[in-house]
């Protein structure tokens, strides 16, 4: 049998298989069938296909994607689905239309030129459908497919994973845009081409992003989280154990990773790879070396490690602890050190200049320390998951390695935020087995493993203790606290949807 990554996205003809029965396929066909009228009703024609494709909980293994390192997230339920027509040929408007069920987000239009630019200056929802409509244009070329001219597009999105809350609602929406346009323009390809397209996809909206978000959105598999590999991308289904249930929090603070790239997400990447070069360089490669082959602390690890074993360890943490400075580096500090300025450095990356436009010092210790230590916590979760202790020991271990996750995010890697900080203290002391906060950070949610037969009881303190007091000050209305406090089973992956 084929494996998954190698299947294309399944396309189906009823929406069963993907949103099972009872009320959440009730829900989907309420949401399907409000797409196809909004889509009449807008453009006067019905769409041809739909994609859909899942946020994510992110479950260990925060910020190593773009270090090359595994990590171990579950598709989430909510989803975002486009629904796409592609104009003829001879229709005159060449124009790509995205509209959306919500009134929040008004219509975009753009020219249906591939090779446009996305004006990241002047960010609209809109521009993560063409980076999903640049990307297969690129990707479809480099495989020598004739795109033929460009034809207008008429698109309707509905998306219910919520935004800025680190569940990956823009790789839901990059790769379900992704999907339908392959869709609409007949073309197909395995999940795992279509993981590393949808990747390089999202990094147009100027994010430097890692593959995690679309590998799990593409490939997630029902009932299993998934341990991701990167280079090349791999999934391995992991089978969580009985008894606990992840509960996903919102801490109302709303994490706008595009808008603050160069002080966030984008800074922690351009961190990650200095404190890899400076390593390679005190581990005894030439500066000219080091700064044109180590892109990532990956690939310095194992001189790190040959270092640490001669020092009695294994753990390349222990390198880190004796060649980086734990007080932060100035960018002369490390121009000293490689023998080059910065800006050379990073010539080719206008996001990554924009980051040294931004930071005035650089924490190369406590980037690399986050990232090694973060690594190897993958492996001990899913060590500990496939392991024979018995389900509380199971439960025990695992939550320690979240805490010891968030530890390590809040305080070396600084993507927490207060109101994280504080939900997270909430989910402890409500008998979570281990809470961290999820994706990027500085904002979104929390994570929490929790005994399921006390779900109820912690869903209806959170409540309490932490939001009562916001639907008080009208920050939510009470009504729709369901979208920000839920437990989760790991559901499926992307699919397309053709109904006759
Ligand atoms: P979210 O939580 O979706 O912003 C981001 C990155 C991931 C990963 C996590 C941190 C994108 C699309 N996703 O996730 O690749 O690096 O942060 O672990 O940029």
């Amino acid at each position: 049998m084929a494996r998954n990554e190698e299947l294309p996205v399944p396309t189906y003809s009823t929406l069963e298989p993907v949103y099972g029965d009872g009320s959440p396929l009730e829900e989907a066909q309420l949401r399907f069938d409000k797409l196809k009228s909004k889509f009449i009703e807008v453009f006067g024609h019905p769409p041809d296909v739909y994609a859909r494709s899942p946020g994510r909980v992110n479950l260990i293994g925060e910020h190593i994607d773009y270090e090359g390192y595994s990590v171990l997230p579950m598709a989430i339920r909510q989803d975002t689905i486009v629904a796409i027509r592609k104009r003829d040929a001879g229709e005159s408007e060449k124009l790509i239309r995205i509209a959306n069920v919500s009134d929040k987000y008004p219509m975009c239009i753009y020219p249906a030129d591939p090779n446009q630019d996305i004006d990241l200056k002047n960010h609209k929802w809109g521009h993560y459908f063409i980076c999903g409509y640049k990307g297969y244009h690129e990707y479809a070329k480099s495989k020598g497919l004739d795109v033929g001219v460009p034809v207008g597009l008429d698109v309707i999105v509905h998306g219910t994973v919520p935004t800025g809350s680190g569940l990956s609602s823009s790789a839901a929406f990059v790769c379900s845009s992704t999907i339908a346009i392959m869709a609409a323009f007949d073309v197909s390809f395995p999940k795992k081409e279509l993981a590393q397209l949808t990747c390089e996809c999202e990094r147009h909206i100027g994010t430097q992003s890692g593959g995690m978000d679309q590998a799990i959105s593409v490939m997630a598999q029902s009932g299993f989280a998934e341990l991701i590999d990167f280079n090349p991308i791999h999934a391995t289904d992991v089978q969580l154990p009985a008894g606990g249930l992840f509960v996903i929090a919102h801490s109302l603070a709303e994490s706008l990773k595009a808008v603050t790239a160069a002080t966030n997400y984008n800074n922690r990447v351009v961190e990650c790879r200095l404190a890899a070069i400076v390593l390679g360089i005190k581990l005894g490669m030439k500066p000219q070396e080091a700064i044109s082959k180590v892109k990532t602390l990956s690939d310095v690890e194992g001189l790190c490690v040959t270092y640490a074993s001669s020092h009695g360890s294994s753990d390349p943490v222990s390198a880190v602890k004796e060649l980086l400075k734990e007080e932060p580096y100035t960018a002369e500090d490390i121009e000293k050190i490689i023998e080059e300025n910065l800006q050379s450095i990073f010539a080719n990356s206008q996001t990554s200049l924009d980051v040294l436009k931004a930071s005035k010092h650089f924490k190369l210790f406590q980037r690399a320390s986050h990232v090694y230590s973060e690594a190897k916590r993958v492996f001990a979760f899913k060590d500990t998951v496939s392991s024979q202790l018995s389900e509380e020991d199971m439960l025990k271990k695992l939550g320690d390695l979240m805490n010891e996750s968030h530890y390590s995010c809040s305080v070396l890697y600084e993507c927490s935020c207060p109101e994280l900080e504080e939900l997270v203290k909430i989910c402890r002391n409500n008998g979570a087995f281990g809470a961290r906060l999820t994706g990027a950070g500085w904002g979104g949610c929390t994570v929490s493993l929790v005994k399921e037969n006390i779900v109820p009881q912690f869903i209806l303190n959170l409540k309490e203790q932490f939001y009562q007091s916001r639907i008080d000050k009208q920050l939510i209305n009470k009504n729709e606290l369901g979208l920000y406090i839920f437990a989760s089973k790991p559901s499926s992956g992307a699919a397309i949807f053709k109904f006759v």
